[in-house]
């Protein structure tokens, strides 16, 4: 296999700023899939990867957790998801000597970027403590050395194990089942800084964390309202589903501080009409909310809603649902009454007709969809927002019918699937019942740590030991230097993964990589070729077959990884057979089906080609398995970000070429952004008002309670039409700005939506920062 040499690294020296794009996809989307594809991996493999990516023998994309139609096409997927099966699969590896080449200080200079492009990580390394390089060990030693540290902590709790969401079913269960026999619920996760929001407010409200629809009710809805999301880079194939639902008759409806590119219009790669036509317009009314403005907008609809009912008493609600399914519409009603108009329009920034015209589509609809992302869970009061969202749709009957129902759209592939599996640090006293019924041990019972708690126990002393399955929790957690110093302070840091990161950087006084199969790969074990499976955000459960050689012949699996890491540590402390969870996954597959409901009879159903779609009371039949036995109408006090004079509120949002923490070139063609990424948008009148210009190189400064100074120096402004007051910078980098203690209530997600910021021209070096010096009243 050929190695070619390490990209050198990038800057922003050369950025290019063009008109935003008003359409997505399209001709140049697969253009833009292909071209990579076919140049890193060669014709073969990319006709290989790509003609089964998605396919019901073939593996499920890894990109994001959209779900797969039951008609598939003969290419069911999108220029993203092609760009992260690349990003995976292309051939280039980590040579030997690159350990010895780059010490740890070498690694930090570099960026994102560079890190990721350097190839597939194949062998394990360890840095010793004290050492400033990691060097090759075997997979015995690198075993031999996180099973003697885990032993000699004081207390399992000292250790914390987190979870991204790429880990397979059997994987996550594996591992969970690891660190509970370990002795410790530490098991934080990505969805604790992504939807971790909508688990809490959907399972007090509706009984069940997850979305109340199935695939095709998009097609039936006739309003779907997409609240906080862009699909056509997040979960481009979305948008086909929305152009179906479009031409069965829905009206749609996007709310968000910027006009993104798929929601306004959107050209499908796949039909000929997509191909040389202008696309479909996908938005019929698109709301341009201010940040943190979803929960007064959804109020204000409430409110409208019940004014209706009020003057043709018996036609408006479904009274119906809401006397045998609900409770709690007496006070709600009382409570939107007391909505204060002006309070909503300082809130959204929209106008009251804009607001009229939205509760009159919702009116008029008999079966309606609410769908929404990061824009919506990632807010101070996040959680009572999601339960708006649940207000409005119970009012008029819409959930647990054909076209309606409430749906989070997930982010990686298979987030939800490792909270079905049990990663969580909280898991429910049913759960874990049955895991010591079938494993014949106690698990701890005491909640574990989340993403945020596990840095604070770290930066106390608490945790002592860290390790990642996937992910790259120091780029993605908020505060980022107080965060690495943190991880820092550790004593050993492990992370799976398949490709280097700021995480294997930014370590404990020891620290280990291990490296592992990705989802392209056939994965042979002693039982013969294996498979994978996973959960998509409408609930689905399907299978996820290799299908080209690994990339380096000594590379473990996730399910050994975990299978010998929990032999090394545990020995014969819990009556487990790890080892016939390595040799055959089937064995994991029918103890999940005997621990986890739903998943009866695994090994055989997840065989169907369709896979299966797990139970779901609240789609199914209407019932809502919350502590009252019904859905339950709340109430909510609303909460609208302060904003004073001259500052602005600014969201941390992704790029087109990223996933994550991983960037796969500098470019945003949709917003018009070309090779740099320390960019700021601001609305133009903004700029005005603050005596900027577009162009102009700023210092972006966080103004929160405390005295610590959090900033990003030097971003280029770009003048953009985003909503009044309101301003974006690209994650992972603005995750400085977010301080850590600023939270969303109740889910204790990172509030990296609503930042409080002040932008100063830039600071020329060596002159005194521009920083406020008390930090303004919020
Ligand atoms: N290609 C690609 N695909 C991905 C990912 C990726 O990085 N790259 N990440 C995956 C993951 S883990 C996730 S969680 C999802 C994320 O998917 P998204 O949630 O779409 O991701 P963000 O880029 O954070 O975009 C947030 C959107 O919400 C809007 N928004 C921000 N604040 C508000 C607000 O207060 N109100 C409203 N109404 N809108 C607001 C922003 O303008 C933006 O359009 O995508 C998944 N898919
Ligand atoms: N400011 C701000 N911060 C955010 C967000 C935001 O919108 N704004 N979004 C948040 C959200 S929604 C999320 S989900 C988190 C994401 O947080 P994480 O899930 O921790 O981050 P990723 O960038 O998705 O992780 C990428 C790494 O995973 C590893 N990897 C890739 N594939 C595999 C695999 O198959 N197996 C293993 N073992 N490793 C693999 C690679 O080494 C890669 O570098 O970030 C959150 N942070
Ligand atoms: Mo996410």
């Amino acid at each position: 296999m050929t190695q070619k040499p390490p990209v050198d690294d990038v800057s922003d020296d050369d950025l290019e700023v063009g008109e935003p794009r008003s359409w997505a996809a399209g001709v140049p989307g697969v253009l833009h899939s292909m071209e990579p594809a076919i140049k890193q991996l060669g014709l073969v493999r990319t006709v290989k990867l790509m003609t089964s990516l998605n396919q019901k023998d073939g593996f499920d994309c890894m990109s994001c957790a959209w779900p797969d139609p039951d008609h598939r096409k003969v290419a069911e997927f999108c220029e993203n998801g092609a760009k992260a099966v690349t990003w995976e699969a292309n051939p280039v590896l980590v040579p030997d000597g690159f350990w010895a080449e780059h010490s740890l200080d070498d690694l930090l200079e570099k960026s994102e970027y560079w890190l990721g492009m350097q190839g597939r990580l194949t062998k394990p390394v360890h840095k010793p403590a004290g050492a400033d390089h990691y060097e090759i060990v075997s997979w015995e030693r690198a075993f031999e050395i996180v099973g003697a540290k885990l032993n000699s902590l004081a207390s399992p709790d000292e250790a914390s194990f987190y979870t991204s969401g790429r880990t397979s079913n059997e994987a996550a269960f594996a591992y969970q089942l690891f660190v509970r026999a370990f002795g410790t619920n530490n098991l934080p996760d990505c969805s604790n800084m992504c939807h971790e929001s909508t688990g809490l407010a959907m399972s007090e409200t509706v009984g069940i964390g997850k979305s109340t629809i199935a695939y095709d009710d998009f097609e039936k809805a006739d309003l779907i309202i997409v609240l906080g999301q862009n699909p056509g880079t997040n979960h481009p194939r979305m948008l086909t589903a929305l152009e179906d639902a479009k031409k069965n008759g829905a009206k749609i409806v996007a709310v968000n501080p910027l006009p993104e590119a798929g929601l306004r219009r959107y050209k499908n790669p796949q039909t000929a009409r997509g191909v040389v036509g202008r696309g479909t317009d996908i938005a019929d009314q698109f709301l341009q909310i201010r940040l943190g403005g979803d929960m007064a907008l959804l109020q204000a609809v409430a409110k409208r809603v019940l004014e209706a009912e009020d003057r043709a008493p018996g036609t408006v609600l479904d009274h119906d649902f809401l006397a045998s399914h609900t409770v709690g519409l007496g006070a709600f009603r009382e409570h939107i009454a007391q909505v204060d108009d002006d309070e909503v329009l300082l809130a959204t920034g929209l106008a009251r007709t804009e607001i009229d015209e939205l509760a009159k589509r919702y009116l008029e609809s008999d079966r309606v969809i609410i769908t929404w992302a990061m824009g919506i869970t990632q807010h101070r009061k996040a959680v009572d927002t999601i339960k708006e969202i649940i207000n409005l749709l119970l009012l008029r009957g819409n959930i647990g019918k054909p076209g309606a129902g409430a749906s989070p759209i997930r982010g990686h592939s298979n987030v939800q699937g490792d909270r079905t599996m049990g990663i969580w640090e909280q898991m429910s006293d049913e759960f874990l019942d049955a895991l010591q019924a079938e494993f014949h041990f106690d698990p701890p019972r005491a909640h574990g740590v989340d993403a945020l708690k596990g840095i604070t126990g770290m930066q106390k002393g608490e945790i002592k030991f860290w390790m990642g399955m996937g992910g790259n929790l120091v780029a993605a957690i908020s505060d980022t230097a107080l965060a690495e110093k943190a991880m820092r302070g550790t004593e050993m840091t492990v992370q799976v993964s398949t490709k280097l990161n700021r995480s294997h950087a930014v370590v404990g006084d020891e620290a280990l990589i291990l490296p592992t199969m990705g989802r392209t790969e056939i994965d042979i074990q002693k039982a013969g070729p294996q498979f994978v499976s996973v959960e998509d955000t409408v609930c689905s459960v399907h299978g996820s077959h290799g299908q080209v050689p690994p990339v380096a012949p000594n590379l473990l699996s996730e399910v050994a990884i975990v299978s010998r890491l929990a032999q090394a540590t545990l020995g014969d402390r819990v009556p487990v057979d790890w080892q016939s969870f390595e040799d055959d996954y089937d064995t994991l597959r029918d103890h999940i089906s005997r621990v986890v409901p739903g998943f009866e009879d695994y090994s055989r159903r997840i065989r169907s080609r369709d896979g299966f779609v797990l139970p779901n009371g609240p789609r199914d039949s209407r019932t809502f398995p919350t502590k009252v036995g019904k859905a339950v109408i709340t109430v909510n006090e609303l909460e609208h970000v302060e904003r004073p004079e001259g500052r602005l509120l600014l969201q941390t949002l992704r790029s087109h070429d990223q996933y994550n923490t991983t960037i796969y070139s500098l470019n945003d063609r949709y917003r018009g952004i070309k090779k740099g990424r320390e960019v700021v948008f601001i609305n133009p009148d903004d700029l005005d008002e603050l005596g900027l210009v577009d162009g102009q190189h700023v210092d972006v400064f966080t103004e929160w309670t405390d005295d610590v100074e959090r900033v990003l120096r030097n971003y280029r402004v770009v003048s953009y039409p985003t909503a009044r007051g309101c301003a974006a910078a690209y994650f992972p980098e603005a995750n400085v700005l977010v301080p850590l203690d600023s939270a969303s209530i109740g889910s204790n997600t990172p509030v990296s939506k609503a930042i409080l910021v002040r932008v100063v021209a830039a600071t020329p070096a060596g002159e005194p920062s521009g920083a406020p010096t008390v930090p303004a009243a919020i």
